[in-house]
């Protein structure tokens, strides 16, 4: 859009005036930012509106992403930036002596999702925008996000994240979209005329669900899509009592914190539930302003299911098919399969959700239904030609379970898991069976990041160094980066890379010393690992490391100075992984007050990581952590991002590190590790034994040994209780296996180190391919190969 200076800084002071009735100057920094905001939302609402009216007026098919979580950031920096006006609004911010800075910081970051899952739905919304698809994200608006955390004692407290305290900018309440959605009572099924069979509601709870309305604005394409929250409300007009109106509002209360875990909580079911329904609904009364015929939904309509967390969709679309539209089954199958897809993002059979049937068939009576007709039906078509063996492990109802993985495959025209690796994985386990039925259902979309708001926002220094040595087409296609190959060979461009990297270390390690009070040597190197703490993610690794180099460097050997900084937040139920956040802390107590290694190794465990928090450590990092056990990180993201802002991967082949491999070239990486194979077979012949590594390894020995032996105040409990896992258990995730080869890539990226041009050539490599990663890229090949909506823009 066409802004000047002098224009902003006219509907700025007209904002504040309208929405504060006082001058810019006098308003708070939070005030400040409301206004600025609100002036952003001015300079969208045309192109927003707009984007609604040719998507119908061109009966465009449109695309929504069911996601029960969403991590959307700060989105004043990405709104200024997409709509092409950053530099303008900041240079009018700078003529009014106002800190651009200090505003972006004063906005909320809504966390409204735990981790991998929720920040790549976001990426897809911001992609889809800026690629010109028609492509809506469909979610709940908690009142409360991922809860806040802080380190007491080095120990994970949480506390509620009161996101909406101060009024959310970016949303807009739509009450006039509002929908009903129905639980619990008794459905009466009562034949009509036509053969069809009408559902009688008898004391069903009815709860009304309020759609917010966040703008997602393309990059440069004035094409602005909605992601929809909905949160729940009493019913007006309603006699509701206390604990009645608390029963409804608690529904899009709490996000749940857990990211590898069940809960199985009928609460957890009851957002599923209100939320899909809400969606199909909404999705359906807006077809049905511009369609008769409701066999021409798949033409005009695709939804995604994003895990199981909204699997419903398959039945909640059957009921509406049959009851309201009053469909024959078949017809009402057709649409539903032709409509769904979805994907899988785990393999942790812990996180694959099952409901028990009573629990199920008493919230949800009709659904219920429809799933015993769904398994009904699945039994009777394929028990003949695959036997009741298979047929009976693959079934949507199963050991009084109804298992929402398989009923989103049987429901969906297509499957996908999100690295090739992973993919492939879940033809041979979770999903085999299913793979046996619907071979032609599973492909693979892997994963992808947008590269707008980790490069072009978070990282300056490279974004600028970049534009000088490019030119500015890379912000449109990254893959232009790949002539960074060429270009970018001389010593002068490496200095001014390591120049660029050492400011946003710089600016990290003014971060650090504000949180934790700790002077970090921004020369030294910065070893990121920044993911939700879990087991399989294997942060207890990069504790050995650091104890193995902690022990070598008091043994007297010299090697380059090391901060290593962690982000991790723990899912508060999840006993272990709290363990291993008090271990990392106590590390950092002990390791950052040794003088004997004062300034060669240091640890900084930033609490509260999110989304903002990541911008701020991924642009400064030299190593990225990238450990998991090979077989179990489906794909990865911050690996993409690192990537993308020049840190070199110390790696399994696992996920998506084996493509980032592929593409940068096979010396970018520093891999280590057993394969997702060579874990199989072991676990296959239970020929692990990790008492033996441990017995055999005296340098492996001495660091288990520290973190029961004293060495490590603080962990009196932990210690054992990790070293427990290690070898009485039997070390689930063969972290004492994968140590020796850790440990040596590790000291290989030490001596890269001392080789600063070598360094800066492997950095180039990544930077070179890390464009194929672009989430933009991603979301193209769902929209050509699954969705039918194709990009307006595209990029390629
Ligand atoms: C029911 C509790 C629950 C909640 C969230 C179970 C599982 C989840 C998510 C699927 C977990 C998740 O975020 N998975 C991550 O998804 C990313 C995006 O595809 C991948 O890059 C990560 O590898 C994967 O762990």
């Amino acid at each position: 859009m066409s802004l000047t200076t002098t224009q902003f800084i006219k509907d700025y002071r007209a904002a504040a005036l309208t929405l504060f009735a006082d001058q810019l100057e006098n308003l708070s920094v939070r005030q400040q930012y409301a206004a600025l905001a609100f002036v952003v939302k001015g300079y969208y609402a045309t192109d927003w509106a707009k984007t609604k009216a040719d998507y119908d007026a061109r009966q465009q098919k449109q695309l929504y992403y069911f996601s029960i979580e969403f991590m959307p950031g700060q989105l004043l920096g990405s709104n200024l930036l997409n709509l092409g006006i950053k530099t303008v609004v900041e240079a009018g911010l700078h003529r009014l002596t106002l800190d651009p800075a200090t505003l972006y910081a004063a906005e909320g970051d809504p966390g409204l999702g735990n981790g991998g899952l929720g920040r790549l739905a976001s990426a897809f919304l911001d992609a889809m925008a800026s690629v010109g698809m028609a492509g809506n994200g469909n979610g709940i608006r908690y009142q409360y996000g991922l809860f806040e955390q802080r380190f007491v004692d080095g120990y994970q407290v949480e506390l509620p994240d009161d996101w909406l305290r101060d009024p959310y900018m970016w949303e807009t309440r739509k009450e006039n979209r509002a929908v009903i959605v129905k639980f619990g009572g008794q459905v009466e099924l009562r034949p009509r005329r036509n053969g069809s069979l009408q559902a009688i509601y008898h004391n069903a709870e009815d709860v009304l669900a309020v759609p917010y309305d966040i703008a997602m604005v393309g990059y440069h394409t004035k094409r602005v899509n909605t992601l929809r929250l909905w949160a729940a409300e009493p019913v007006p007009g309603r006699a509701h009592n206390l604990a009645e109106k608390s029963r409804v509002t608690e529904i899009t209360q709490i996000l749940y914190p857990d990211d590898s875990n069940t809960t199985g909580r009928e609460l957890r079911l009851r957002q599923e539930y209100f939320f899909v329904s809400a969606g199909v609904q909404s999705i359906i009364t807006h077809f049905k302003r511009q369609h008769e015929d409701l066999h021409l939904l798949p033409q005009f309509v695709a939804i995604h299911i994003n895990d199981t967390h909204p699997a419903m969709a398959v039945l909640e679309l059957m009921r509406i098919l049959l009851d309201e539209e009053q469909m024959t089954w078949d017809e009402a199958w057709a649409i539903t399969v032709a409509t769904l897809s979805y994907t899988n993002h785990t393999l942790m059979t812990e996180a694959l959700e099952s409901w028990p049937e009573p629990m199920f068939a008493g919230l949800l009576p009709r659904l219920y239904q429809v799933a015993q007709e769904v398994d009904r039906r699945f039994r009777a078509t394929y028990t003949k030609r695959y036997g009741e063996l298979l047929v009976n492990r693959a079934a949507p109802l199963g050991d009084g379970q109804l298992r929402m993985a398989y009923l989103a495959v049987i429901g969906s025209h297509a499957v996908n898991g999100v690295a090739k690796l992973h993919s492939e994985l879940l033809k041979d386990s979770v999903l085999k069976d299913l793979y046996t039925l619907f071979p032609a259902r599973f492909n693979n979309k892997t994963n992808g990041i947008t590269p707008r708001r980790w490069v072009q926002l978070a990282d300056q220094p490279l974004a600028d160094l970049l534009d000088q040595t490019l030119g500015q087409d890379w912000r449109r296609d990254p893959r232009q980066l790949e002539q960074l190959r060429a270009k970018a060979t001389t010593p002068q461009f490496l200095t001014a890379l390591h120049a660029a990297k050492r400011q946003n270390k710089v600016a990290l390690a003014a971060v650090i010393q504000a949180t934790l009070g700790l002077t970090v040597n921004p020369d030294a190197i910065f070893d990121v690992q920044i993911k939700r703490l879990h087991a399989y993610k294997r942060q207890l690794l990069h504790v050995f490391g650091i104890l193995e180099a902690y022990r070598a460097l008091k043994a007297g050997e010299d090697r380059p100075a090391r901060v290593h900084v962690f982000g991790a937040k723990a899912a508060p139920s999840y006993r272990y992984a709290k363990a291993v956040i008090k271990l990392i802390n106590a590390v950092a107590d002990l390791v950052n007050h040794d003088p004997d290694v004062a300034g060669r190794l240091q640890v900084a465990f930033l609490p509260n990581y999110g989304v903002t928090l990541a911008e701020h450590i991924i642009p400064a990092a030299d190593i990225s952590e990238q450990i998991s056990l090979a077989g179990t990180e489906a794909s990865g993201t911050s690996n993409m991002k690192l990537m993308a802002t020049g840190a070199l991967t110390l790696a399994t082949l696992d996920g998506a590190n084996i493509e980032m491999r592929a593409a940068a070239g096979p010396a970018s990486m520093a891999m280590f590790g057993l394969t997702a194979e060579e874990v199989a077979q072991k676990q296959r012949d239970h020929s692990y034994n990790a008492r033996a590594v441990y017995e055999a390894d005296p340098v492996l020995h001495a660091v288990v040994d520290m973190l029961t032996d004293g060495s490590i105040p603080g962990i009196a409990s932990e210690g054992p209780e990790i070293v427990t896992e290690l070898l009485d258990y039997n070390d689930t995730y063969f972290v004492l296996a994968d140590f020796q080869s850790y440990v040596t890539a590790s000291r290989q990226l030490d001596q890269l180190w001392q080789a600063p041009a070598e360094w800066g050539k492997r950095v180039v490599e990544n930077l070179a391919a890390s464009g194929q990663f672009s989430a933009d890229f991603t979301v193209q090949r769902y929209g050509r190969e699954v969705w039918n909506v194709l990009p307006e823009h595209p990029v390629d």
